[in-house]
C-alpha cells in the first residue's frame, strides 16, 4: 500500500491555517502545521482532525513547534510572516519578513532536504528569489503565489460583470504579485473568447485596476489582517498540481533566465505543475507594450532584491 503524501504548512494564522484544512479536506495527504506560537497549531489542527468524521476525510493533521515534525515532507508551504495592515503594501512587509523567510528556509530544508516549497509570504516574488539564495534548490523547487490568487480574483469580477460562470473564463496575469502586475486582456478567456472581444477597454481597465488592488481590498475590508479564504484556495490547488502529478499549467511566481528576456529575477508566469514542481515555464507570445509592461514589473521586483541585500 503506497502512504498519503506528506506537506507541512509553516505559520498557523489565518492563510497557513486555511491551507491545512482546504490540504486536509482534499484527503491526498497528510498535514503538518507548525508555528512558533506554543499550542496554537496543536488546538488547530486537533479542531481541523475533529471534523474529519464530519466532512469524510482520512488525512491526517497535526499540529507542532518543532521542524522535526516536518521532517521528509513532499511539499512545504511558507506562510509565516507579518500580513499588511491597511494602508501599507505589501514592499513594506520586505524587512520583517525578509528575517522570518530566511530563518524558516533554513529550518524546512534542513528536515526536508528534498521537498518543493510554497511560499505565501509578501512581498512573494523577493522571498522565493531569498528562499532560492537560502537553500540553493533548482529553481523548479521553489514558487510562489501569486497567478492563481491574481488570477481568481479577475475570473470573478469578469464573471460578475459579464453575469457567466466564473469557471469558464481563463485569465492571464503575469509579472509582480503587486502594484505592477500585468494582466493581458487579450489572452484572457471567456470560454475561447478574448476578453477584448467582449468588453469595453473602459470596462476591462477597470477590472484590471480592481484585481490590480485586490489585495488591499480585502485589507481595507477586514482591516485586522490580509485575504486568506482566495489565497488558501490557491495555495491547495497549487499542493494539488504537484502532489498529483497532474501537468497542470497554473500561475506562480517563479525565477526567470532568460525567459521573457528577464533574468535573475522572479515573477509570476503560467509554469506546468507535476512531481518535479515547475518542470516548464511556459513563454506565452507577447506583443511590445506587454513586453514593456513585464519588464516594468521585472524592475519593481529587482527593486526589492537589490533592497535585500546587506
Ligand atoms: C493578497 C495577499 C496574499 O493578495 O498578497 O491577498
Amino acid at each position: 500500500m503506497g502512504k498519503r503524501a506528506k506537506i507541512s504548512v509553516i505559520g498557523a494564522g489565518n492563510v497557513g491555517a486555511s491551507c491545512a484544512q482546504r490540504l486536509a479536506e482534499k484527503g491526498f495527504s497528510d498535514v503538518i502545521m507548525l508555528d512558533i506560537v506554543e499550542r496554537l497549531p496543536q488546538g488547530k489542527a486537533l479542531d481541523i482532525q475533529e471534523s474529519a468524521p464530519i466532512n469524510g476525510f482520512d488525512s491526517s493533521i497535526t499540529g507542532t513547534n518543532d521542524y522535526k515534525d516536518t521532517a521528509g515532507s513532499d511539499i512545504v508551504v511558507i506562510t509565516s510572516g507579518a500580513a499588511r495592515k491597511p494602508g501599507m503594501t505589501r514592499d513594506d512587509l520586505l524587512k520583517i519578513n525578509m528575517k522570518i523567510t530566511s530563518d524558516v528556509t533554513e529550518n524546512v530544508v534542513r528536515y526536508s532536504p528534498d521537498c518543493i516549497i510554497m511560499i505565501a509570504t509578501n512581498p512573494v516574488d523577493a522571498m522565493v528569489y531569498l528562499a532560492l539564495q537560502v537553500n540553493k534548490f533548482r529553481r523548479s523547487r521553489v514558487m510562489g503565489l501569486s497567478g492563481v490568487l491574481d488570477g481568481g480574483r479577475l475570473r470573478t469580477f469578469i464573471a460578475e460583470e459579464l453575469k457567466v460562470s466564473a469557471q469558464n473564463i481563463t485569465a492571464c496575469v503575469l509579472g509582480e504579485h503587486g502594484k505592477s502586475m500585468v494582466v493581458i486582456p487579450r489572452l484572457t478567456m471567456v470560454n475561447g473568447v478574448p476578453l477584448t472581444q467582449l468588453l469595453s477597454k473602459d470596462k476591462i481597465d477597470a477590472l484590471i485596476a480592481r484585481t490590480v488592488g485586490g489585495g488591499a481590498e480585502i485589507v481595507g475590508l477586514l482591516k485586522t489582517g490580509s485575504a486568506f479564504y482566495a489565497p488558501s484556495a490557491a495555495l491547495a490547488s497549487m499542493v494539488e498540481a504537484v502532489i498529483t502529478d497532474s501537468n497542470r499549467i497554473l500561475g506562480c511566481g517563479a525565477l526567470l533566465d532568460g525567459e521573457y528576456g528577464i533574468k535573475d529575477t522572479v515573477l509570476d508566469v503560467p509554469v506546468k505543475l507535476n512531481r518535479n514542481g515547475i518542470e516548464q515555464i511556459i513563454e506565452l507570445e507577447l506583443n511590445g507594450d506587454e513586453k514593456e509592461q513585464l519588464q516594468e514589473s521585472a524592475k519593481a521586483v529587482q527593486g526589492l532584491i537589490e533592497a535585500m541585500k546587506p
